[in-house]
């Protein structure tokens, strides 16, 4: 299954963020926790590198907790200042503040060096479609001032966000990158809702979902479909189907709404706290 989505105005809006790099002291790159590897957009990564930069692991609600500490610890070993958030709780997000005053150590001893007080941090929010910077500066404002909503692509242009504290955030439109060398990440970025469901092969997809939760999470369908766990991923489909009574207009059974209902409740966690790779 080969997913590829680069839309023109990604090459837009990734232009537009080399040029702001002069604006800011530090990037503060959101990365989804169900899938810490594929979903780091490897443009944003070599971005900015002479630049702070902060790493959260986003919702970290929906992810495996166990691996939650896992990735946690993994981008630590990599000398990176990293934490977990859900950007919806304002009480999650606590830490920011001291980890981006730590990001910006140099930045801050060289403007006191030269007598330059209470200059604001400027932190550009960067990462891949939907996972979560317009809520995350919403949750640190304390107000709604970004656009968000549950789907790819609700960002369009970039914008500023000034705080109080000290601290001005830039929103930043999703990007993806041209290309996914490993088919797999590709899949992944779907599974998660970083991909526009209307280029996916939802049926496709499930069944990659299915394959992997009855490998790696075993009880879980089961448990939520009150399904047996045996047989295909085709099968499985099948009898999600039968279990939702999920019906085409003929009466026949509808593999395609039972798809749909599986990939909702992934991303919305309906199935259990899941993460899709291990480091
Ligand atoms: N469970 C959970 N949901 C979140 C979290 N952060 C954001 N969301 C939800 O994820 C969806 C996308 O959030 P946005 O803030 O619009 O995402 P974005 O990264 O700005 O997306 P684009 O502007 O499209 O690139 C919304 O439905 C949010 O409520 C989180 O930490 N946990
Ligand atoms: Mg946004």
């Amino acid at each position: 299954m080969d997913i590829q989505w680069y839309p023109g105005h990604m090459t837009k809006a990734k232009r537009q963020m080399q040029e702001d790099l002069k604006l800011i002291d530090l990037i503060i790159e959101l990365i989804d926790a169900r899938i810490p590897e594929s979903g780091r957009n490897p443009d944003i990564r070599t971005m900015g590198q002479q630049k702070g930069r902060l790493i959260i692991l986003n919702k970290a609600d929906l992810a495996d907790e166990k691996k939650n500490q896992q990735w946690l610890n993994y981008y630590k070993s990599t000398g990176a200042e990293v934490m977990l958030a859900d950007s919806r709780s304002r009480a999650s997000l606590k830490t920011v503040q001291p980890l981006v005053l730590s990001a910006c150590k140099e930045k801050l001893e060289r403007d006191a060096r030269r007598g330059i007080k209470n200059r604001p941090i400027r932190a550009m929010v960067a990462g891949i479609p939907n996972v979560g910077k317009s809520t995350f500066i919403n949750s640190i404002a304390g107000r709604a001032s970004a656009k968000t909503g549950n789907k790819p692509g609700v960002t369009k242009g970039r914008q500023w966000i000034r705080l109080s504290k000290g601290l001005e955030l830039l929103d930043t439109p999703g990007i993806l990158w041209p290309k996914f060398d490993d088919p797999e990440a590709g899949v992944r970025l779907a599974l998660v809702g970083s991909v526009r469901d209307e280029i996916l092969q939802t049926e496709e997809l499930s069944l990659k979902l299915l394959e992997f939760l009855t490998a790696e999470y075993p009880g879980l369908l089961s448990a939520r479909y009150n399904i047996e766990e045996t047989g295909t991923p085709a099968e499985l489909l099948e009898k999600v189907a039968e279990s939702r009574k999920c019906l085409t207009k003929g009466g026949a059974l509808s593999y395609e709404k039972a798809a749909g209902i599986l990939l909702d409740d992934f991303r919305g966690g309906a199935i259990g706290r899941i993460t899709l790779e291990t480091p």
